[in-house]
């Protein structure tokens, strides 16, 4: 008897699992590019470097202390949310509906954000410096001068410099929900620790990627609570809607067949997320959580990119009758 397509994919999700299990490569120290191409860049595996940013000033320099002199006043984006998911699958308890939603973002100066992540505020909300698409050179200039412009031996390895460099700054109240990017990730983290949920980008058949209506968190013009707002005209958004660390597996049986690599990342340690690799993201560390990570955009010619495309017709499409393919998503949106 022919195989179904299900049969088909789970035989596909097994095989790579057991070819290419979970291990993870650890650098003792930065990788030359041509180690670096051969060891995780062809083979699209995760990899946790050492030492490679042990000269950065910021190492040393990022205490709560210093970001409030050198940043102080200056006008800062933050996501805020009831509930520590920005970007995420989220239902609305009072429509009884699910959207994909986006936080609230609130402009204040990088003094007041720390009041927060160090509770002199009172807040019953989770707050989130997570602007991505360059938020380093275009928020936080001050600061540029303690890291890297670029990840060397990776923009050689690559053939090009970074995309966008983001700075990332939150506590353990704030997650990001599953998804996938079409960059190789350096993710440098500078203080506290970084635990990211993966899954490799053949397991897209488990994670029940299916499109939302947007909507963002604002505040109650009463109380003042946030509450999600749809978005008019409607947007549309595909997401994975599993949480990888309580999967339920009656809306999402699927995802039975997923195998998480679960990677803790330590302050001064870099983690390499190759494209298209599927991240949960938790933060710990008193005082606040900072990362910095570099985007280089993935490489499209190869097969990658197009067999992601192949996955999402025949699973999203054929197998759940949802056209992803005519969705706002495409090859140059920053997460899918
Ligand atoms: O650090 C986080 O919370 C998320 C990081 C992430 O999604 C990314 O670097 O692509």
């Amino acid at each position: 008897m022919q195989p179904t397509i299900e049969e088909s994919f789970v035989r596909y999700v097994k095989e790579y699992q057991e070819m290419c299990g979970s291990y993870v490569h650890v650098y003792q120290k930065p990788p030359t590019p041509l180690e670096f191409l051969r060891t995780s860049v062809h083979p699209n595996r995760p990899a946790i470097i050492k030492g490679a940013f042990d000269d950065w000033p910021a190492r040393t320099k990022w205490t709560n202390q210093y970001l409030r002199s050198t940043m102080g006043k200056v006008p800062i984006t933050v996501a805020i949310t009831p509930n520590g998911y920005a970007d995420a699958v989220t239902l609305d308890k009072i429509t009884g509906k699910e959207y994909f939603a986006m936080p609230y973002e609130k402009v204040m100066p990088f003094d007041r954000f720390i009041d927060t992540i160090e509770g002199k505020e009172n807040s019953p909300n989770k707050h989130y410096i997570s602007l991505q698409n360059g938020s380093l050179p275009a928020e936080f200039s001050p600061l540029e001068k303690d890291v890297a412009p670029h990840i060397d031996w990776c923009s050689e390895a690559l053939g090009k410099q970074p995309d966008a460099v983001n700075f990332w700054f939150g506590d353990s109240g704030s997650t990001t929900s599953l998804h996938k990017d079409p960059y190789e990730n350096c993710y440098a983290v500078i203080r506290g620790e970084k635990t990211f949920v993966l899954f490799p980008p053949s397991e897209y058949y488990c994670m029940h990627e299916s499109i939302y209506p947007g909507a963002v968190y604002e505040p109650n013009s009463t109380t003042g609570s946030l509450e999600l707002v749809p978005i008019h005209p409607p947007t549309k958004t595909p997401w994975i809607p599993v949480d990888p660390l309580s999967p339920d597996y009656t809306r999402f049986p699927r995802f039975r067949h997923a195998k998480p690599l679960i990677i803790t990342v330590q302050e001064g340690d870099m983690l390499y997320l190759p494209a298209l690799w599927f991240h949960h993201v938790l933060q710990n560390g008193d005082q606040g959580v900072i990362a910095i990570n570099y985007w280089y955009d993935m490489e499209y010619t190869n097969s990658l990119f197009p067999t992601m495309g192949l996955f999402r017709d025949l699973v999203a499409g054929v197998l759940d009758g949802t056209n992803l393919h005519s969705s706002d998503s495409d090859k140059n949106s920053d997460s899918e």
